[in-house]
């Protein structure tokens, strides 16, 4: 019997083998060290619990909770189990969970046990059966922290447990992605489509069991759970596991690590701090940014400092990684480096799908076995971002030069990335709308020095006044921290073209500086 992402992942894994250790005092939490012997038998102990709860080949299996290597454990156990992964944002509130869940309809819910009174009502809703995650070593060595009842479910040994068979084509995750609408939608991801990905990357940024991984980003995207975790898995390696990013917990990791993968706001982060020197970086053998652009200045700096050029790739939810610059090679400042080997990447004109010339600005497309199969529940909207040929419209704005480097120069979707975070302003415009008070608002990005763009609002008043103390109140019940602007400026209209459409360039120019120093 085969599971086709278990097999390629953990299928030869040396048990001995250390994989991940989350050091840490600051964290509040023993240093704690798994092997991958540890991984596959809390994964598998993980996968009879799940399918004792009663999941079945095919359904989800929605996660929201804090990181943790057990978190990834859950991840692996849900594949075993046949099931499907649907890792959510820690930062949502339970209003934001309930579209998810209610959406996705999973067998299970687990949820940090912390957050179990609010989270009852919404598995009730979605007819899921509602477990929760702690603390693990509360269980282990007597610390404080609510284990939950995830951990009390499962066996103490893993006896007779299979997995149950897999085939390349089979879901493996789903991931929401925000949209343009307003609502969110589910990217259904295959083992193969997240099998190439490993594969891929893992072979063209030399990834060995020698390696260990910084990691510090969330495992609830693509970016700290396949690129990351998946890539580390394949290659056999090692990972320090910190809970989210700190200066101090990163340079005091640093000495022990091989590569680092991050948003570009880790390394603007490690910039702005005097201890981060030529020396913290000498024995790394590679820097990997993505999920946002990296300024060119930030690369410069990265480079004056370490000697070392940080290598930018090009990825998405829907699609995994679709472009990397090479680990040997030239690494061009300013591109994201050519398609992945397997991958097609192409810039076309976005109205008649035809292709472009090397230099000339158009939609982004790719195809390849990386490429989701479609959203969760949405045939139409599947439909619309495919082209008849197979290629998946991005929804970005590039170039292509005369060596297949990619330059991403804009979005044709309006959408603004904070921190490596994909903010859709469609879905915080509906929430004002609906606060009384608010005839219509617009929500946009400017520079922001620490996140790349930072999110701002303008609402327009229905009665002359609005009071915006109240409406940030409103937004925190609604909305994740993230997705709140971070100030409401009222107008008394918002700026529109001769069509009528507003002008989020306008306000973008307006407040451009709001966030500089
Ligand atoms: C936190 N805040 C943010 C924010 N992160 N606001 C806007 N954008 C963000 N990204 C809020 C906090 O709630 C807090 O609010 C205030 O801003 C300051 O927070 P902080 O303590 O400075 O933030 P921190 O916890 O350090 O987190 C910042 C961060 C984190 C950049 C480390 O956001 C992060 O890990 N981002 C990575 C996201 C990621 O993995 N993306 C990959 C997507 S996959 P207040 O007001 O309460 O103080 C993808 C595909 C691909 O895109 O290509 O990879
Ligand atoms: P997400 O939907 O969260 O997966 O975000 C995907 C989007 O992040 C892409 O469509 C791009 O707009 C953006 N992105 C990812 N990597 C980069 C990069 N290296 N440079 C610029 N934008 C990027």
């Amino acid at each position: 019997m085969t599971n086709h992402l278990f097999d390629q992942l953990l299928g030869e894994a040396n048990a001995e083998v250390r994989l991940a250790f989350m050091p840490g005092a600051a964290w509040n939490s023993k240093d704690r060290s798994y092997s991958y012997g540890d991984a596959l038998d809390v994964s598998a102990r993980f996968a009879a619990m799940l399918v004792e709860q009663g999941v079945r080949p095919g359904d989800r299996v929605a996660v929201q909770v804090e990181k943790s290597i057990e978190a990834v454990m859950l991840y692996l156990a849900t594949v075993r189990a046949g099931g499907v992964f649907l890792p959510l944002n820690t930062a949502y509130t339970a209003a934001e969970i309930e579209y998810f869940v209610t959406d996705a309809s999973p067998a299970i819910l687990v949820c940090d046990p912390r957050r179990e009174a609010e989270m009852q009502p919404v598995a009730d809703k979605a007819g899921a059966r509602l477990l929760t995650m702690g603390v693990w070593a509360a269980e282990h060595d007597g610390r404080d922290g609510d284990a939950g009842t995830l951990f009390a479910a499962t066996s103490k040994t893993a006896d007779g447990f299979e997995n149950l068979p897999r085939g390349p084509d089979d879901l493996a995750a789903i991931l929401y992605t925000s949209g343009t609408t307003g609502r969110s939608k589910g990217a259904m991801l295959s083992h193969a489509n997240l099998v190439s990905n490993a594969e891929v990357l893992a072979e063209l940024w030399q990834f060995t069991s020698d390696d260990k991984l910084l990691h510090a980003l969330p495992i609830f995207h693509t970016h700290g759970l396949f690129v990351a975790t998946n890539v580390t898995l394949k290659a056999g390696g090692s990972m320090v596991f910190l809970p989210g990013f700190k200066p101090d917990d990163m340079l005091a990791s640093l000495p022990d690590c091989t590569a680092m993968m991050g948003v570009p706001t880790f390394y603007t982060r490690l910039l702005a701090d005097d201890r981060f020197t030529a020396d913290s970086a000498s024995h790394m053998r590679l820097f990997v940014s993505g999920s946002a652009p990296m300024l060119v200045e930030t690369h410069q700096q990265f480079e004056a400092l370490t000697g070392k050029r940080v290598l930018e790739r090009y990825g998405m939810t829907e699609t995994n990684m679709n472009t990397s610059n090479p680990f040997d090679g030239d690494r061009k400042i300013g591109t994201v480096g050519p398609a992945l080997p397997g991958t097609e990447v192409r810039i076309v004109d976005a109205g008649s799908g035809e292709k472009l010339k090397t230099g000339e600005v158009g939609s982004i497309e790719i195809r390849g076995p990386n490429v989701f199969s479609g959203y969760w529940n949405m045939p139409e909207k599947t439909a619309e971002e495919f082209r008849d040929n197979g290629f998946f419209i991005s929804g970005d704005l590039g170039t292509m030069d005369e060596d297949g480097y990619i330059t991403i120069v804009g979005r044709s979707k309006d959408l603004v990335i904070s921190g490596g975070y994909n903010i859709y302003p469609k879905e915080i415009e509906s929430v004002l709308d609906d606060e009384p008070g608010v005839l219509e608002s617009a929500v946009f990005g400017v520079p922001h020095p620490d996140f790349g763009e930072g999110l701002l609002a303008a609402v327009v008043p229905s009665n002359g006044e609005v009071d915006t103390t109240n409406l940030m109140a409103a937004m925190g019940e609604k909305l994740a921290r993230f997705k709140q602007p971070k100030a409401i400026f009222v107008m008394e209209a918002l700026p529109r073209n001769t069509m009528g459409k507003v002008q989020k360039n306008v306000l973008r120019n307006t407040h451009g500086d709001h966030f500089k120093s």
